[in-house]
């Protein structure tokens, strides 16, 4: 097992102390009663599982979530196309490719519905696609050989229970996440490649960037707090990804651990704002799936996948209060990376967003 759970979660991190503050601040200016009918009622888009519903609740939504990455990072130094393909007597990385660049989007179906007021039970159904582009360097001089691989299909579905500490109507709420991701999507995936000294095309195992689910069952604890006062509103967020065991292609994704904290403000019921600063930092890969040569490139290789990163969030949520429509969000987030180190070479992330629509009933 790997045992990355980063001691971020255990200690007081940077943002937990803002949140801290933000909380004791909420304490002395808070509602009485939780006001569902606003548009900060619901976490910036981008937060997963940050809220509960009353018993005999639905609520339906779908989020968009495409991320930009480009370049190379180890550590926090840029790493040149040149460092990863040279060889490892000369200075390089000596990987026979170097990927450029990659597009994924998530495209995700979320259910809801509480049992109970205690209980609220959610699933989530990525469908993922992604696109990396590379080029191989063939030895000798032949030229570099450009070339892209797609991969697209359902990820892992999400299934939680959200359990509410606080009472229904209090104006701080707390929440124990339960989440459990099955391996429904796939870690078997394979596109053509250029291969050899030639750069013939080959179909190939892609590398596990490109694969779209953990191929483990996935324990995902976490907790979340929101607040409301007249105005603002604020919440923090700590979630865990534990993974349980080896995929059946012998190896097991690296841990993550997730923590966030969010303040917004309500312009009016139908519009807010938000700010919110997210840290993440996962693992490497323990074990290696035989098909995948780690030598081929950084992104096959179980040694440069892990991380850590703080993205700020700017988002914006719209709640539609009365007419036809009464009860419908939409939500939108740009997460900017403002730190970013990563065991490499790894390809940077860029931007990030989530625009979303829910809807409950
Ligand atoms: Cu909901």
């Amino acid at each position: 097992m790997n045992k990355h759970i980063h001691p971020l979660f255990f200690s007081i991190g940077r943002p937990m102390c803002v949140l801290g503050l933000l909380g004791a601040a909420g304490l002395a200016q808070a509602h009485e009663d939780w006001e569902g009918a606003r548009a900060d009622a619901h976490a910036p888009i981008g937060v997963m599982g940050d809220h509960v519903h009353k018993q005999g609740q639905w609520m339906v939504g779908y989020r968009y979530m495409p991320m930009h990455q480009e370049g190379l990072l180890d550590g926090s130094d840029s790493v040149s196309k040149q460092a990863t393909y040279s060889s490892k007597d000369t200075g390089g990385y000596g990987y026979h490719n170097a990927p450029k660049d990659m597009d994924m989007a998530m495209h995700m179906v979320e259910i809801m519905y509480a049992p109970t007021d205690r209980w609220t039970l959610m699933a989530m159904l990525p469908y993922i696609t992604m696109d990396m582009s590379s080029e191989l360097h063939a030895h000798g001089d032949a030229a570099p050989v450009p070339y892209d691989m797609e991969s697209d299909g359902l990820g892992d579905i999400a299934l939680s229970g959200l359990f509410r500490l606080t009472p229904v109507n209090s104006a701080h709420q707390a929440i124990l996440n339960l989440g459990l991701s099955l391996p429904t999507g796939s870690i078997t995936e394979k596109d053509s490649m250029p291969h050899g000294h030639d750069g013939a095309p080959m179909q190939m195992r892609m590398e596990y960037p490109m694969q779209l689910g953990s191929g483990t069952y996935d324990l995902k604890p976490g907790i979340t707090y929101t607040g409301q006062g007249e105005r603002w509103s604020w919440g923090a967020q700590g979630i865990a990804t534990i993974r349980t065991g080896e995929n059946d292609e012998g190896y097991t994704l690296g841990n993550r651990t997730d923590l966030t904290g969010w303040v917004a403000y309500g312009w009016t019921p139908a519009v807010s704002t938000s700010l919110r600063l997210a840290a993440a930092s996962w693992g490497n890969i323990d074990g290696q799936d035989k098909q995948i040569s780690p030598t081929m490139s950084p992104a096959a290789d179980p040694r440069a996948q892990g991380g850590d990163r703080v993205d700020v969030g700017l988002g914006a949520n719209f709640y539609v209060p009365e007419g036809p429509l009464r009860g419908h969000r939409l939500g939108l987030e740009v997460l900017l990376p403002v730190a970013q180190r990563l065991d490499g070479p790894q390809l940077e992330t860029d931007w990030a967003a989530v625009l979303g629509w829910q809807y409950a009933f």
